[in-house]
C-alpha cells in the first residue's frame, strides 16, 4: 500500500433538472468540504440554464461535459468523486469512466438505490429524468440523454447491479430484465447481508459505485427527494462500502440526491462526509 491519500478529486454537479424537485441542485454548496484533507482538489461542473431551455437539454448538456471532465481525471490516475445533484448524472459520470482505459475492460457498476431508475419516458408516470439514467445507460433511454452517452449503449448486459430496491414500477422490472440489469432488493440484502451482497456486484475486477442516498433508511439519510421507508441503515452502509472503497479496484464514487431542504441536523450531510472521507483517504491496498 501507498499509505498516503489516493490521488482523489471530488467533482461537484449541482444539477437538479432531471428531478421535480431540484432542491438536490444546493447538495454540493451544503457539504463541508473535507477539512483534514485540504488537497483534494474540488471542481463544480457548472449548470447552464437559460430561459427557454428544457430540463431534458439542461441534463444532457451537464452530462456532456461531467463526462469529459470524469474520464480526463481518470486518463490522469485519479479517483473521481462526484456529487450530485440529482441521478440522471450518473449518464455523465459513468459514460466518461467507460471511456477511459481503466473502465474499458470488465467494469461492472454497483448501483445502490431504493429505486431501480429504469424508466423510459414511455413508461415514467412522472417524465423526471432521475428516474431514466440506468435505462439510459443501457442504450434504452431518453434519445437526447443516450446522444450524451457515448459509447452507446454505456454497459453491456450483465454489467450492472442494482443494490437495495423497494420501490419500482412493473414496467421497469420488465425493462430491467430485458436489459439484462440485475436486481437485489432489500429482502435478499437482509437474508445474504450487505457486505456479501455489495462484493458480489462489484465482481472481480474494476468498478465503481453509484450510490443514490435514497437507499438509505429516512431514519439516517432524511435529506433526500423521495424517501422510502425500509432501506440501509447509514452506519450499514458505511461499515459495508468503507472496504469497497479501499479498494485499488474502485475507480471512482457518486453520491447523488443530497437534498439538504430535507436534511434533519445534517444527518444525510454527516453520511456523505463520512463516505467521501472513506473514498478519498484510503491508500491503494493491496
Ligand atoms: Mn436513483
Amino acid at each position: 500500500m501507498t499509505g498516503g491519500n489516493r490521488d482523489s478529486i471530488i467533482i461537484a454537479v449541482g444539477c437538479g433538472h432531471g428531478a421535480r424537485d431540484r432542491g438536490c441542485a444546493d447538495g454540493p454548496a451544503a457539504l463541508r468540504r473535507p477539512a483534514a484533507d485540504a488537497a483534494i482538489p474540488w471542481i463544480d461542473i457548472a449548470v447552464t440554464a437559460p430561459p427557454g431551455r428544457s430540463a431534458d437539454m439542461v441534463v444532457a448538456d451537464v452530462c456532456d461535459r461531467l463526462a469529459r471532465r470524469v474520464e480526463s481525471e481518470c486518463r490522469r490516475g485519479r479517483f473521481p468523486v462526484v456529487i450530485g445533484g440529482d441521478h440522471s448524472i450518473a449518464v455523465g459520470t459513468w459514460t466518461g469512466m467507460r471511456r477511459a482505459p481503466a473502465g474499458v475492460t470488465g467494469f461492472r457498476l454497483v448501483w445502490i438505490d431504493a429505486h431501480m431508475d429504469c424508466h423510459v419516458p414511455q413508461t415514467s408516470p412522472s417524465s423526471a429524468l432521475h428516474g431514466m439514467p440506468v435505462a439510459c445507460l443501457m442504450g434504452e433511454c431518453h434519445p437526447r440523454l443516450t446522444a450524451a452517452a457515448c459509447p452507446c449503449p454505456v454497459f453491456a448486459p450483465g454489467c450492472i447491479r442494482l443494490v437495495g430496491v423497494r420501490s419500482f414500477e412493473p414496467e421497469e422490472v420488465v425493462l430491467a430484465a430485458r436489459m439484462g440489469v440485475a436486481v437485489t432488493h432489500m429482502a435478499e440484502i437482509e437474508r445474504q447481508g450487505l457486505a456479501r451482497v455489495l462484493a458480489e456486484a462489484a465482481g472481480d475486477g474494476p468498478f465503481g459505485i453509484s450510490l443514490d442516498l435514497d437507499a438509505v433508511d429516512p431514519l439516517d439519510a432524511p435529506g433526500v427527494g423521495s424517501p422510502v421507508e425500509g432501506g440501509i441503515r447509514g452506519d450499514a452502509l458505511l461499515a459495508a462500502l468503507t472496504p469497497l472503497l479501499a479498494s485499488p479496484r474502485c475507480l471512482g464514487l457518486e453520491i447523488a440526491e443530497y437534498n439538504p431542504n430535507h436534511d434533519i441536523d445534517r444527518r444525510t450531510a454527516r453520511l456523505v462526509e463520512a463516505l467521501i472521507g472513506a473514498a478519498t483517504a484510503t491508500g491503494a491496498q493491496p
